[in-house]
Order: structure tokens, then sequence, then C-alpha cells
């Protein structure tokens, strides 16, 4: 047993509060602690002389600058964090001797990094691409971390193929061209060479990979682990984490857009709710197979380019977790931060997963090289809040000083201390499993079936998805300059489904498949499909974010009402006007503008509102920034509200076949296909039906949209 520590949400705050800098500090110091006279001018030899070698002020101030960067992660290099904490729903004591999974009381204090995968650290965050969601847990028995991703499955099947899969994705060798990007040649060549990939391009290309928000996706463990018991009973796992605000997607137009309007998109929601408050939830699940029921599937539930459908393995929702802190200093903790999905405590193994295998090697060999040395883990946001004792020992920046004068085990001059502990100590033991078979280099039989779980995916999506991700194979493979590889693409892809591939071929400039192809498999997943996934949330409008629209002359009365609705179902509304400062309504009331055409777009909001005031909506008129955030946000699906004059802005946009409030039934609320208008603005049916649209998230039923420009 760990003796001696209080473990309580406070006490990672206390454990990085030895190190944390003081706000108040006064004076200018050097790293020796000397006070600094002077940090703008250097030492010299006379007033027109050389800088002097004995400036040490300058020369630490610099040495220390020129090794500012350290290396960054060969992936997931961009990435956010953010603290809070877990707690467990009811004891899982039946199925794990977890500690963290048994007293529903108990608050773990954990760490949360999402990320991009293949972006530099300085990339922008919309890119298309699989978001990692790494948890570390700060148990009672030790830091235990869950490395996973936003989508179920991965790439390829066996970790030794990782360095291929990775240098294949990343910018091409000769000129490192493009940043944060699938859509090249390197890439679709091993995809065409690998068909195991199937299943994961699909999800890639799906809108599963534009998450609106690091708060509206899910959350996967991937790999297949093991819960253990304290009888040592074992049972296949997988995990999952689900958010409240549900399963949320940007569009693709939008994601490109806001690369360049804002890159760091993803990053500043996070940290915003964070800040105001809207603290992130997750909840936590699991999907349990008994040992014994191993092979009663029709894929091996070993295989990560494979999910356990949820009809068949339904998930148990045993936790949650919120954020609830953001990080005093991104690179001490965000950057500095190392998971690992070997970080295990006792209730919880690995399963023979091969990617899981690899990867349980790959963490800390490379965090050895990015954090410099064996002694990471002594950085703050790394050490479990557990003592930790053992005879490693030096290494470069070694900070822990240990006593005494032995260093190995077992020993009679330290009194045989730190010695191991048994199980009934809390020694971690490895599950017995048995294991037996010749030395091979081969995968079994199920884990060549390809296609039947991609297959199951295209089945599982909606109408929209489906359009969706064929315009993802439209620009993606459109990209590929080596026509070989795209028609590469569209045979592998007949395999999964013939439709499929003769709607990519379209696309990109190739022949269709000779004959239609494609995998028996009919049966259909709906969780698989984020829209229709019952994991999915749409009654609420919690902190999505609106634009109003307003110029000189607003009606206050309507643009109020609604304001009020609005902040009353949790969303948050900005005011954007062609100059910042402040506008005056009809009535002489006045209002602060937050944000300019120029420092702002229409593909950063969820939603537009234009109230009525026939001096505003007249000036609006004539002002295309205007006319364009409506055109833009009607082209990508979201929500349109306008009242009283404000009516008359969208009819200026020509949004086609769009029924709009008329000016005889005053009282009329009129919503069609995601546009809410009304000649009588501002009142509660309005605001019920401008709110429900909102909450809808998009509404992809705008046949007409692609005749508007965006
Ligand atoms: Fe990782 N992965 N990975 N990965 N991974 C890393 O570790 C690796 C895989 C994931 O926010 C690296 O410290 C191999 C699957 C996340 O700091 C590296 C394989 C999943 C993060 C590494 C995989 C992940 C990483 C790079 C086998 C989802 C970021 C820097 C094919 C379950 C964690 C580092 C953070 C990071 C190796 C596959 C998730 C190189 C060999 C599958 C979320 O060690």
């Amino acid at each position: 047993m760990h003796k001696g520590k209080i473990i309580n949400e406070k006490s990672k705050d206390e454990q990085l509060e030895i190190v944390r800098e003081d706000p108040e500090r006064e004076f200018l110091t050097t790293n020796q602690g000397v006070r600094v006279s002077e940090t703008d001018i250097s030492l010299k030899a006379g007033e027109r002389g050389p800088t002097l070698l004995e400036d040490f002020h300058f020369r630490e101030k610099l040495t220390h600058f020129d090794h500012e960067r350290i290396p960054e992660r060969i992936v997931h290099a961009r990435g956010s964090g953010a603290y809070g904490f877990f707690q467990v729903y009811e004891p899982m004591t039946e199925y794990t001797s977890a500690k963290f999974l048994q007293d529903p009381s108990k608050k773990t204090p954990v760490f949360v990094r999402f990320s991009t995968v293949v972006g530099f650290r300085g990339s922008a965050d919309t890119v298309r691409d699989v978001r990692g969601f790494a948890t570390k847990f700060y148990t009672e028995d030790g830091n235990y971390d869950l490395v996973g991703n936003n989508i179920p499955v991965f790439f390829i099947q066996d970790a030794i193929k990782f360095p291929d899969l990775v240098h294949s994705i990343k910018p091409e060798q000769d000129n490192q061209i493009p940043q944060a990007s699938a859509a090249h040649d390197t890439f679709w060549d091993f995809v065409a060479c690998h068909p195991e990939n199937a299943h994961m391009i699909m999800w890639v290309l799906s809108d599963r990979a534009l998450p609106r928000s690091y708060r509206m996706m899910q959350g996967f463990g991937v790999n297949t682990f093991r819960f253990v018991n304290s009888r040592g009973k074992g049972r296949f796992v997988k995990f999952h984490w689900k958010s409240p605000l549900g399963i949320h997607s940007l569009v693709w137009d939008e994601t490109q857009k806001i690369a360049g309007k804002d890159p760091d998109f993803n990053r500043r929601d996070l940290w915003e709710a964070i800040e105001m408050g809207d603290y992130p939830e997750y909840e936590f699940g699991v999907q349990m197979i008994e040992e014994e029921d191993e092979f009663k599937f029709d894929f091996d539930i070993l295989d990560p380019t494979k999910v356990w459908p949820e009809e068949d393995v339904p998930i148990k929702w045993i936790g949650k977790m919120t954020l609830n802190r953001n990080p005093d200093n991104f690179f001490a903790e965000t950057e500095q931060v190392a998971f690992c999905p070997a970080n295990v405590v006792p209730g919880i193994d690995f399963s023979n997963d091969p990617l899981l295998q690899g990867r349980l090697f790959s963490y800390l060999d490379t965090q050895m090289i990015r954090l410099g040395g064996p002694n990471f883990q002594e950085i703050p946001i790394n050490r479990p809040l557990v003592p930790v004792a053992n005879n490693q020992r030096e290494g470069y920046h070694r900070i822990t000083i240990n006593k005494g004068k032995t260093s190995y085990f077992p020993n009679t001059v330290g009194n045989n201390k730190p010695r191991p502990a048994s199980a009934e100590e809390g020694g971690y033991a490895h599950y017995m499993e048995k294991v037996e078979g010749k030395k091979i280099r081969a995968r079994s039989e199920k884990f060549k079936d390809f296609y039947s779980q991609a297959k199951l995916f295209w089945n599982s999506m909606s109408k929209p998805e489906k359009e969706h991700i064929i315009e993802a194979f439209h620009f993606e493979i459109g990209k590929v300059k080596d026509k070989n590889i795209r028609q590469a693409i569209v045979d592998m892809f007949n395999n999964v489904d013939g439709d499929l591939a003769i709607e990519i071929a379209k696309g990109v400039g190739v022949s269709a498949p000779a004959q239609k192809g494609g995998s028996p498999v009919t049966k259909e997943s709906p969780n698989l499909s984020q829209e229709r996934s019952e994991h999915n949330v749409k009654n609420t409008i919690k902190t999505r974010k609106i634009a109003i629209i307003l110029a000189d002359g607003y009606n206050q009365k309507e643009l109020s009402q609604v304001m009020q609705a609005l902040g009353a179902g949790g969303a948050k509304a900005e005011i954007i006007s062609k100059f910042q400062g402040m506008l005056k309504s009809s009535d002489g009331g006045e209002i602060e503008v937050d944000k300019n055409y120029r420092t702002t777009a229409s593909v950063l909001y969820d939603a537009v509102y234009i109230p009525g005031g026939k001096e505003s909506v007249e000036t609006l008129k004539t002002q295309g920034d205007a006319i364009h955030f409506i055109n833009e946000t009607f082209r990508h699906c979201k929500p349109l509200g306008a009242t009283g004059e404000g009516v008359e802005l969208l009819k200026a946009a020509n949004l086609p076949d769009i029924k709009l409030a008329g000016q005889k039934s005053a009282d009329k609320v009129v919503s069609d296909k995601g546009v809410v208008t009304a000649r009588n603005g501002g009142n509660s049916s309005f605001n019920e039906a401008f709110t429900s649209a909102i909450a809808q998230h998009r509404h992809w039923d705008r046949e007409k949209k692609e005749q508007v420009p965006a």
C-alpha cells in the first residue's frame, strides 16, 4: 500500500504548486537567483565597443533562448490540454480491481490532451485528421494513461507498419509538402498498397475527422485491453468516451477557411469553454467480452481495424470525466506531458492486439529523446501523486535527490528497501494468460477480412454523410497526381461498395471499376454514424456560438428578446458589425460590437441571427460582407434566424427554395430547412423555433445550397 499521501482533487494542484511561479514576483533574476539590474543593454567595452563575454546575464539569456525548442512529437505534435477529474458511477469490483473505478465519492485528478495527428506543432486545428484523446488518471495506484483517438479503429494491424504509415502521410520527402494533409500521392500510394486501411479510411473521410469541437466528439481506446478483478478473472475490454453535447462536425469548406481565419479554432474553443465555466464532460464506457467468448465473433477481437458493433457488445457507461481547469503554461504542462499506453494500474491489463503490443514499446522510447533523457517522469505534469521508489538513478536532468548508499535490490545495507509488493500490498501482477505457438510472422485468418466492416460503416451512414464521404474522396484523390494511384483507390473501394467506387471514379478522372464489386455485408450499425447515433444529442444549444449582425437603427426589443432566449439555453451570442464600437438602436438604446467583418467570419459560428430595424437592415443590404455571412451560413447548412425587417436581408441574399415569413401574417413563424423567420420578431414561438433549429446543428435538406456562393 502507498502510505502517507492524501489523494484528492487538490493534491495534483498542490504538487504543481512547488514549481508554479509566483505571480507577484517583482524582480528579474538570473537562473542563479541573482537580481538583474539591466536586461536591455549588453555589457560592452565602451558605448560603441564590443560586447563582453563576462556579461553572464546576456550569455545565460541567449543560451536559454537558443535551446527553447524541444523536438515535437513525431505524431500528435499539435495538441491542447486541460485538467479535471474523473468519478465512477458505481463500484466496478466485479470486473476490475482498479481502485479509481471503485468509489463513486472519490474524484481522481486527470490531465487530458487532445491533438491532431499529422500536422506539425504550428499547423491548423481544423484539418481532416484523426483526433488524439489522451487521458492521464493520477490514481492512488499510480498513473493510468488511456491514450485514445476520436475514431474507434486504426489504419494498420501491426505496429511494425507504423513508421511506413506515418512516413507516407507526413509531407513528402523532397519538398516537405503538404502540411497536415493526407491529400497527396505518398499517402494514397500507401493506402492502395495496404487494403487493411479500407475501414479506417472510411472513417477518416467521414465527418468524424472534422470535429466542431473537442467537446463534441467521442473518444475510443481503440486497442483491446483487459479488465482483471481481484480474483484474477480477466475480460477483454474496449474503452469509450461520449460527450453530453453530442457528436458534431464542421463541413469541409468551413474547415479550410477556418484554417486561415483562426488556425487555433479547436484550441481556442476548449480554452474559452473552460474559462467561461462551461466545463467539458465525457462519460466513460466499456464494452466487455468474456474470455470464453473470444472466438464467437466474425471478426478477431484483437484486430484494431475492427469495431465491436454495439448491437453485439453493448457499452456499459461507468463514470464521468469533467475538465475544469486550463493549464498555466502550455509548454510546462501540455507540451511536456508524456502519455504511454503501457502506464496501467492493477486491474487493467493488455491484450495481444499486435498494434497495442508495439505501442507498449514505442511511447517510452520516443519520450526519451523528446523530453531529453530518462527522467521526464519527474517533470511535475508527469509525476504520479503517489510516491515513487526504485533503484533507477542519474541521467540527464535528475531532480530527485536520492538518499542512502544503495541503488540495488536485494540489499542488506539499506534494510532491503524498497522491496517488491505482493498482490495484497498492491503490487502489479500481469494477467496469467496461456500462450503457446510457433514463433512466426503471420496474422490470424480473420485479420484478412478487410472489407466487411468498411461496408458495415458505409451501410450505416445517413445520406448526407455518404455524400460527404464521396466529396472527401474527390478532394483527397483529386489531389493525387499519379493516375495509377487514383485508379488503384477506385479499384480498392470497389471491394467495399461498387456504387461508392463508381461515385469516386466520377470525380477524379479515372475509370469506374470494370466490374461492379462490393462486400456482401448488408447489416447496419447506426451508432457508427454520428448523425444517426444514439450517442449524438440534438436537444441543446449549450455553448453554441451565434453571430448577430447589426448596424445602427436595429430593433432593440427584438434583439434583447432573442439574446435572452439564446442566453437562457446556454448559447453565446456575439454582435458583429462593420466597425467595432457602439451601435445605436432605433429607440436610442446602445450595444457594443464584439467583432467586425475583418476580425471574424461566418465559419466561426454555429448560427446567424438578423434582428429587425429598418435603418439597420437597409445598411446591411448594402454590405457585401453581411450578405456573404448569410450565404456562407446557408451553404454550410447552419441555422439562420431573422425577425422584423431582418427577413428582408435574407430575401436580399437570394436563398433558393426557402420559405420566408411574409408581410401579411405578421405573427406567423416560418421555419424552413433551418431558416427561421418571423415578421413580429423576438416572441417566444420564434425563439423556440430558432433554438430548436440551432440544436439540430446542421440542416442537410437544403437541396439547392450549391447555387449559393460561399
Ligand atoms: Fe500513438 N504515438 N502510436 N496511437 N498516439 C504517439 O508518442 C504509436 C496509435 C496516440 O497527447 C507517440 O509521445 C505506435 C493508436 C495519441 O501526447 C508515439 C502506434 C492510437 C498520441 C506513438 C500508434 C494512438 C500518440 C508520438 C502503433 C489510438 C498523443 C509522441 C501503430 C488508440 C499523446 C509520443 C499526447 C502519440 C506511437 C498508434 C493514440 C511515436 C507505434 C492506435 C492520442 O510513441
